[in-house]
């Protein structure tokens, strides 16, 4: 493949509601897309990739502008100059951009790019790329802190309405045993999950350990991103499972996690692990091992969403995944809205990993382009 030209856009896309976790309220989501316009055999082919780092280095150490600025300054460039010799192919990225510590959101978002361009000029879906057969996914909501349990309870039992086959609530500190007890007590036999985002440490544990009583399916992250040892400490010390989603990073972490029993569960986020095909490689790992894993989410616009059911298609994907409808969180997304469907959501079957973006989405939701034209 050669790279002809690259367009960085940062986009900035309301939610329909505002997303609190223990790390911050938002009211939008800020997300860098990557069009890179290549040659495949010759013939002119656009791809598509979405960044999955927040506006703000909240969530993990990226963040939008900086995955930008080293897509534009260190990525692109590699990715370039290997395309000059013809070696680049989705499969070389990984390789290619290894030099370069960390930043695997931008890595992620630059392979997917390629991916979608390479896809697209094969005619191949990216299930079909996978070798998934399954032709739909489990679809599960990830329900923000709330004003009020009032507030909570309300929340929950419109996603189930909508027909979500699982619930996770977000927690922290003064926000969890109750909270999780009342939707508990509301729905006495709902497949339901808590995620923490780090909020707690070690000297949590007795309290975190309340929790067992409420039949989780799994805790998530309740620890720091570094903290692979205490978190095999605290699974220890609770009977809910320990899920890690932060934590894993790559296969080496995941199976560094697995081995420590620091992780009964994986949460995959292609976007946080550096790319779809690193994904892969942690299902290959977590299944090898006896781990069961599921598909984290970013607030993916339709750019992703598909990308990831496709993923959640392997079959370690035992526990339905944050794959929820478009309108989960958008009124209006980047592509055909991605529903639910018997708490379902479709694999998708066209080629690449994404539609082409709607313009006039993206010409409303913009608030930075960066045209960027490989040395
Ligand atoms: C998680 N995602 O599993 C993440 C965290 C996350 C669906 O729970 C804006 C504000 C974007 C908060 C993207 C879900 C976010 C965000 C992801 C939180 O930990
Ligand atoms: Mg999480």
């Amino acid at each position: 493949m050669q790279i002809d030209h690259v367009t960085l856009r940062t986009l900035r896309i309301p939610l329909v509601t505002p997303f609190t976790t223990s790390f911050s309220t938002q009211t939008a989501r800020t997300v860098l897309t990557v069009e890179v316009s290549a040659r495949v055999a010759g013939r002119e082919v656009t791809g598509w990739g979405e960044c999955g780092a927040l506006a703000e280095p909240v969530y993990s150490d990226e963040y939008a502008a900086g995955a930008a600025d080293v897509i534009e300054r260190f990525l692109l460039p590699r990715l370039a100059a290997a395309s000059a010799d013809t070696v680049l192919t989705a499969e070389t990225v990984g390789e290619l951009l290894e030099p370069v510590v960390g930043h695997r959101m931008a890595k992620a978002a630059l392979e997917a790019a390629i991916l979608d361009a390479q896809l697209k000029a094969a005619g191949t879906s990216f299930a079909t790329y996978l070798g998934v057969t399954r032709d739909r996914v489990p679809s599960g909501v990830s329900v923000g802190i709330q004003d009020s349990i009032r507030a909570l309870l309300d929340a929950v039992a419109g996603y189930l309405d909508e027909g979500y086959q699982r619930i996770k609530l977000k927690i922290q500190p003064g926000w969890d045993v109750e909270p999780v007890r009342a939707v508990r007590e509301a729905h006495p036999d709902v497949a339901l999950q808590v995620d923490a985002n780090a909020a707690y440490t070690l000297v949590d544990a007795a309290h975190l350990r309340r929790l067992d009583e409420f039949d989780l399916l799994l805790i998530e992250q309740p620890l720091a991103e570094d903290d692979l040892r205490q978190h095999a400490e605290l699974a220890r010390a609770m009977a809910t499972p320990m899920c890690l989603d932060e934590s894993v990073v790559s296969a080496a972490s995941a199976a560094d996690a697995i081995q420590l029993g620091a992780a009964a569960v994986i949460n995959i986020k292609p976007s946080r692990v550096g790319g779809y095909l690193e994904a892969r490689r942690i299902h290959d790992v977590a299944r090898a091992s006896g781990i069961a894993v599921w598909c984290g989410g970013m607030l993916e616009t339709g750019l992703a969403r598909g990308a990831n059911a496709a993923l959640a298609g392997l079959p370690g994907f035992t526990l339905p995944g944050d794959i929820s409808a478009s309108s989960r969180f958008y009124a209006r997304d980047l592509t055909t809205p991605y529903v639910i469907e018997n708490g379902s959501i479709a694999v998708p079957t066209f080629p690449g990993l994404c539609e082409q973006p709607e313009a006039d989405a993206l010409a409303e939701f913009s608030t930075e382009v960066r045209e960027v034209s490989p040395a």
